[in-house]
């Protein structure tokens, strides 16, 4: 079947979605393009933490409501070393900003709801697709559904397609500028439904190696240790991860600690990557598409949140008014912004995580670098506005 549209999205994940949701209630076509069944891309476990910036957009998606009913606000964060807790405030810093802990299924599964309802179209189980003349002003998709092969025309293509997906290697490899810091650690994470060990989340550096306690609700938690990156999900059961994570959260919190079956278990490995290569000819690359973090910062989902957000605007000014001259402010806007979200994912990564090759000054300067920022108002005012998101820019 061969068919038409303005916008092609390619992946249904929240950049994909988030921005299909936006571009339809401004009344733009576009059509999703999913490799995966939408119970696929709803079954992986990732983000928690949504910036302020982010929710924003999702209420102005229209599907925001269940978000601001079950999602938890958060008003400060916590810290450990070797035990020690501490509790940054982040509104003094933030002229009154806050996060908000909401599960990426959940925006994911709202956003598809919200497309449902206005009638979005997504093609689940989008085979083999392929982006073509995308340097021509006539670009166009193609792909295998239910075993007959489609042809999408369209004016542009948003490659949302994460960091395995097609619309990167699309572009001529001789055109991408890429970054890449692969980390010689990985996170294993458990989701159970037990009460949180703490009301907000504990980011724990320890020289047994770093651990996160996070949530979901008041009843489900998320936790999370440092493995090293030769580790597979074999090497764990629960009840070596609970041991683990008491060894590494303050005694208070590993002594109230509710542990109890995984729901979920599984080994993320980290890396920091950018391709600054973030729009060639009529393809536009958001999110995991262009840029990896380390979820160390909660950056991930919130920095595709951002592009979405610049494309969005970008195509609301080309079919409202014609301003394709602001195509090149794309890159620069999304730019500028990944390598400060990049920056301070690496910064937290190196501050909290145990280099196991690194000697004792390291360890002992990594210690200091921690007590400077803790106990010092600009260093505490750095990590609140940094964690909170830094401000999107305006297109003009
Ligand atoms: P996604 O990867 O989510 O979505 C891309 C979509 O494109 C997928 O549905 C995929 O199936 C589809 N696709 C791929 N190739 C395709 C093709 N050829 N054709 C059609 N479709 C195709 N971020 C945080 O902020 N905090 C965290 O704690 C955190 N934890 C994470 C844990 C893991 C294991 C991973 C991998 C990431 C984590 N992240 C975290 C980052 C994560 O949340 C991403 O930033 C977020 O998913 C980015 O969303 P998308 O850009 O939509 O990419
Ligand atoms: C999570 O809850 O999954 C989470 C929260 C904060 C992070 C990383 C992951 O920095």
């Amino acid at each position: 079947m061969n068919h038409k549209t303005k916008i092609a999205i390619i992946g249904a994940g929240p950049s994909g979605l988030l921005l299909g949701q936006l571009l339809t209630k401004a009344g733009i076509d576009n059509i999703i393009l999913e490799r995966q069944t939408g119970e696929y891309v709803l079954s992986r476990i990732r983000a928690g933490v949504l910036e302020q910036g982010t929710v924003s957009l999702i209420r102005e998606s229209g599907a925001g409501e269940r978000m601001d009913k079950e999602g938890l606000v958060h008003t400060g964060t916590d810290f450990s070393f070797q035990g020690e807790h501490f509790h940054i405030d982040l509104e003094p810093y933030t002229n009154g900003k806050h996060v908000v802990v909401y599960g990426q299924t959940e925006v994911t599964r709202d956003l598809m709801e919200a497309r449902e309802k206005t009638g979005g179209v997504t093609i689940y189980q989008a085979q083999n697709v392929e982006l073509h003349d995308i340097e021509s002003d006539a670009p166009y998709v193609t792909y295998q559904h239910e075993g007959e092969v489609h042809r999408l025309d369209c004016d542009y293509i948003a490659g949302c397609d994460g960091f395995h997906g097609v619309s990167r290697k699309s572009i001529p490899a001789d055109q991408l500028e890429e970054y890449e810091k692969v980390y010689p650690f990985g996170w294993l994470g458990l989701m159970s439904d037990t009460p949180p060990v703490n009301d907000e989340l504990v980011y724990c550096a320890h020289e047994r190696g770093f651990a996160l306690c996070s949530m979901r609700s008041p009843t489900r938690s998320r936790y999370y240790i440092q493995v090293p990156d030769t580790d597979k999900i074999e090497d764990w059961n629960e009840e070596k991860f609970w041991d683990e994570l008491k060894r590494r959260i303050p005694p208070e919190m590993a002594e109230r600690l509710v542990t109890g079956p995984a729901i979920e278990m599984s080994i993320a490995p980290l890396r920091s990557y950018v391709c600054e290569t973030m729009q060639y000819g009529r393809v536009f690359l958001l999110g995991d598409a262009a840029h990896i973090v380390p979820p160390t910062g909660a950056k991930g989902l919130n920095l595709a949140a951002s592009d979405v957000d610049t494309a969005y605007r970008l195509f609301v000014k080309i079919y409202e008014d014609d301003r394709t001259d602001l195509i090149p402010r794309y890159q620069e806007i999304c730019l500028a912004r990944t390598w400060k979200a990049v920056r301070f994912s690496w910064w937290m990564t190196m501050l909290l995580h145990r280099f196991h090759s690194a000697g004792r000054f390291d360890f002992r300067a990594q210690q200091a670098e921690f007590d400077y920022f803790i106990h010092s108002e600009a260093g505490r005012a750095t990590i609140a506005e940094n964690y909170v998101g830094l401000p999107f820019e305006a297109l003009e």
